[in-house]
């Protein structure tokens, strides 16, 4: 291949790499965003090190003590560079209506003449941010290499943060080239940390700018990402490809991009079952899809991950729709994990580990809120994530957390002792049963089952959740969250329902049969305030009578909100949990639900253009048979 030199950079393209409407746009790139040089990833382990080393070097990240974490490292952020930032982010598709009411929207020429053309005299965001950097070019596969249901995307970023976060969470490397071919499709990811270093300029550990833009074109499944290194903001193949830009080929191409966990479930007589089930942000995915079932009562039992964010299902031809995680690793949440709430995390988690906005404890390890209750008690001393001292008295008297609450870990799904044998099997795994779960301290029910597909499209569409520190913006506020896609779905929200309700119809006329879908919620409150249902491990007492339903061995009851358990139905063994408490967790009250449905009322207002009268039907039902 050949390689052009573009403003001083020879592009150097490695000889794999034979692609090339690649070479030209990283030509292209490169001409735009002027980076001083220009490193193409292998994926290798020595590469991986040797970032790893360069960023510790550059003071972003800390190497953890061997002794206690091997071959990990903790990288401390901006303070202002620490979630997603939902009002930045942006889906630039020709007309409005197709980014519809829930997404920021600017029409694509008005923001390409922002990012990469300029206008006015006003010179583009892109052009030069790489200067005195380095531009890394990533090339990832979402799914396994090869597979069917796979995608490629190239990301290319000034930030090595990304290149070797990517590593741990995508197939990254060599190999993708491989797939790509001469005349592979991939999806082209612009990221920038928007901080051009000038001659003689130092550096900052952390480099990123006031100003954000989370751009997705759409229609030329594009990506370009300027301002922040953090999370779904900046590893492109997240939330911005395998949601966002994978929704909108998903409905071109009749299958699901879900923001799902993915699990395996066996029985004592070693029949699997697999269960896709959706949650906003931080509201315990990754704890659902590594949980340990309890040991009175399930003996026999198991529950093995095969993704715990993101799914993309597609119908096949064996009449069942199949699940792929198109992840590689996981970007969980740290504070909350530890050996109760998630023991198969805390094991991943020993080694080969990067941490972010986590505390660093004097021995040179991490720590987070929540570790205290694994028997050591609060540590007497702490660095904080913004580098501060932390001292229980400090934290008292303060309130000031050691651990950023959206502090992450980036690990390998390969650390996971819970991950399922075919996480990596190119062809995915036969969902059984979908769910659906928000936060919500009031008025939804522990869990209940849909009784036709189009009411648990309903259920998931009108889904609300309390908000999380996953996002910038306020805590704790209850918003509409449909399918805990409202920050992911790249299109317009009702034809995205649309999507949804038009899957069983595709499907019956090709002879397969539809997972069921239930609704599930772990955190309501009594009148304590405290949550009344343990959840974590004992989530499985709710999984197994899903499988139940599945399998035909619960009759469950008939509610005005779909089949809910009887008491009776579900194993008690080994916890202490009253016919009362269950009532105060399932009970369905007129009241609340009379709000709720003026809540439904409000979102079916919003999302007006293209609603599926098919919902509004359903919901005069609900209405009809709750409030009545
Ligand atoms: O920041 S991420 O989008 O990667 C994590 C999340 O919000 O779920
Ligand atoms: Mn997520």
């Amino acid at each position: 291949m050949n390689s052009p030199v573009i403003q001083g950079i020879n592009l150097n393209a490695p000889s794999y790499v034979k692609n090339a409407r690649l070479i030209a746009w990283v030509a292209d790139m490169v001409a735009l965003t002027k980076p001083d040089a220009i490193y193409w990833c292998d994926g290798s382990e020595q590469e991986y090190q040797r970032l790893c080393q360069q960023l510790v070097d550059a003071g972003t990240f800390k190497r953890l003590n061997p002794a206690k974490r091997p071959n990990s490292f903790l990288a401390c952020s901006d303070p202002s560079d620490v979630a997603r930032v939902e009002d930045r982010t942006y889906i630039c598709s020709e007309l409005k209506e197709n980014a519809g009411p829930t997404n920021n929207w600017m029409a694509p020429a008005d923001m390409r003449a922002l990012l990469q053309t300029g206008k006015d005299g006003e010179k583009a965001l892109f052009d030069g941010c790489m200067k005195g950097r380095t531009m890394y070019v990533v090339p990832f596969s979402m799914g396994p290499l090869g597979s069917h249901i796979a995608h490629i995307g190239i990301e290319l970023s000034d930030s090595p943060y990304v290149a070797v976060n990517q590593r741990i969470m995508t197939r990254m490397g060599k190999a993708v080239y491989d797939v790509l071919g001469v005349n592979g499709a991939f999806v082209p990811c612009v990221h920038t940390v928007g901080a051009p270093l000038h001659a003689g300029q130092a550096d900052v550990k952390w480099p990123c700018n006031k100003t954000k833009y989370i751009v997705h074109y759409p229609e030329t499944r594009e990506i370009w990402s300027y301002g922040s290194g953090y999370g779904g903001n900046a590893l492109l193949g997240k939330k911005c490809f395998a949601l966002r830009i994978a929704s909108n080929m998903g409905r071109d191409q009749g299958w699901l991009a879900e923001h799902m966990l993915i699990l395996g479930v066996t029985n004592p007589l070693g029949k699997k079952y697999h269960v896709a089930a959706a949650f906003p942000s931080a509201c315990g995915k990754t704890n659902f899809s590594m949980l340990v079932p309890p040991e009175a009562g399930f003996a026999g039992w198991k529950v093995t991950t095969i993704g715990d964010d993101i799914a993309w299902v597609k119908p096949h031809a064996d009449g069942k729709m199949y699940a792929i995680n198109p992840e590689a690793g996981y970007f969980g949440v740290a504070p909350g994990t530890n050996m109760h709430t998630n023991p198969n995390c805390m094991r991943s988690l020993d080694k080969n580990v990067i941490f972010t906005n986590v505390a660093l404890t004097d021995d040179g390890d991490v720590w987070w809120e929540g570790m205290e209750k694994d028997g050591g008690g609060l540590p007497n001393h702490l660095i904080d994530w913004q580098g501060k001292d932390w001292t229980p008295a400090i934290a008292k008297e303060t309130g000031a957390k050691a651990a950023h609450p959206n502090s992450r870990f980036t690990v390998a799904a390969t650390n996971n002792p819970a991950l399922d044998p075919e996480w990596d099997n190119p062809n995915g795994v036969a969902i059984d049963a979908f769910i659906f779960g928000g936060r919500r301290s009031t008025t939804v029910p522990l869990v209940t089952e849909a009784r036709t597909w189009m009411e648990g499209v309903y259920m998931a569409a009108t889904m609300g959740s309390e908000t999380t520190a996953a996002a910038v913006g306020q805590m704790g506020v209850v918003r509409r969250d449909p399918f805990a896609m409202l920050p992911f779905c790249g299109y317009n929200m009702s034809d995205y329902f649309q999507h949804w309700l038009d899957m069983e119809h595709k499907l019956e006329e090709t002879g397969h049969t539809l997972p069921k879908i239930f609704c599930v919620n772990w955190f309501r409150k009594g009148d304590d305030g405290k949550f009344v249902w343990p959840g974590y491990g004992d989530n499985m007492r709710v999984l197994k009578w899903i499988i139940d339903r599945v399998e035909g061995t619960a009759a469950g009851t008939p509610t005005g909100f779909g089949i809910a358990p009887a008491y009776a139905e579900i194993n008690w063994t080994g916890l202490d949990f009253s016919q009362a408490q269950f009532d105060s967790v399932t009970s369905l009250d007129k009241g609340a639900w009379a709000q709720e449905f003026a809540l439904h009322s409000e979102l079916f207002t919003q999302l007006a253009y293209h609603l599926p009268k098919e919902l509004v039907a359903i919901k005069a039902q609900f209405e009809k048979s709750l409030t009545r």
